[in-house]
């Protein structure tokens, strides 16, 4: 089994069978006027991932791995979207409401697009997903038990809403999941580091970590 050197121990995963789940790398939450900072938060941070979130992508690419984007988005009619949620922020604007960048996280609204340099390419599942967990009201576990994939790594923001959540889920359903450390963001650099330290403690109780360069090198 090829193996990825990681925290809190190696990563090992079956040949051709691992798949990159990229959460939420969408303008809402990392652009100016998005959900993101609506919600009062400085954008720039998840902006500077971009990169090193492209670079994993293009690893997957490159070695034929499986890839699925996700994007936080409710139907138009927000049907989908408990009050609670739209009730939540205390901003002037909430999910629905119209903003810079069309209604504010609402799937078909510009603001709901995957950012372009991470646009999906022919081929790459992209799951829009109503809830922070990307299996929660989505066919995500369908996807990978179809695909016969068992092992994840995951990337995106935020590190510890959205990603965290996921990689819970996964956790909980039997998946192996690694996250790419310098591929998640959040606008709290100390959630961070507490999602990161929480995930691999107790002997990796949710999963593994390790740098995007490590991640990449591992799939040549
Ligand atoms: C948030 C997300 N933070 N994608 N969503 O509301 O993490």
């Amino acid at each position: 089994m090829p193996t990825i050197a990681a925290q809190p121990y190696e990563y090992s995963f079956p040949a051709g069978r691992l798949a990159l789940i990229v959460i939420d790398m969408q303008r809402d939450f990392v652009e100016e006027g998005g959900f993101g900072s609506v919600l009062g938060n400085d954008v720039r941070p998840l902006a500077k991932i971009v990169p090193t979130v492209r670079r994993l992508i293009d690893g997957f690419r490159a070695a034929h791995l499986p890839i699925i984007h996700t994007r936080e988005g409710h139907k138009p009619d927000l049907s989908d979207c408990p009050p609670s949620k739209r009730a939540r922020g205390g901003g002037k604007l909430t999910i629905g409401d119209e903003g810079p960048m069309g209604r504010i996280l609402v799937d078909g609204e510009p603001g709901n697009d995957l950012v372009s340099e991470l646009a999906a390419r022919p081929g790459e599942a992209v799951i829009v997903k109503p809830g922070k967990g990307a299996f929660y009201a989505t066919h995500l576990d369908d996807i990978l038990k179809r695909d016969g994939v068992g092992h994840l790594v995951l990337a995106g923001v935020t590190t510890e809403v959205c990603v965290q959540t996921t990689m819970r889920e996964a956790n909980d359903r039997g998946y192996e999941c690694l996250l790419a450390e310098d591929a998640t963001e959040s606008y709290f650099p100390e959630f961070k580091a507490a999602t990161l330290a929480m995930i691999r403690a107790q002997g990796g109780i949710v999963g593994w970590t390790a740098p995007t360069d490590t991640i990449v090198k591992a799939l040549r």
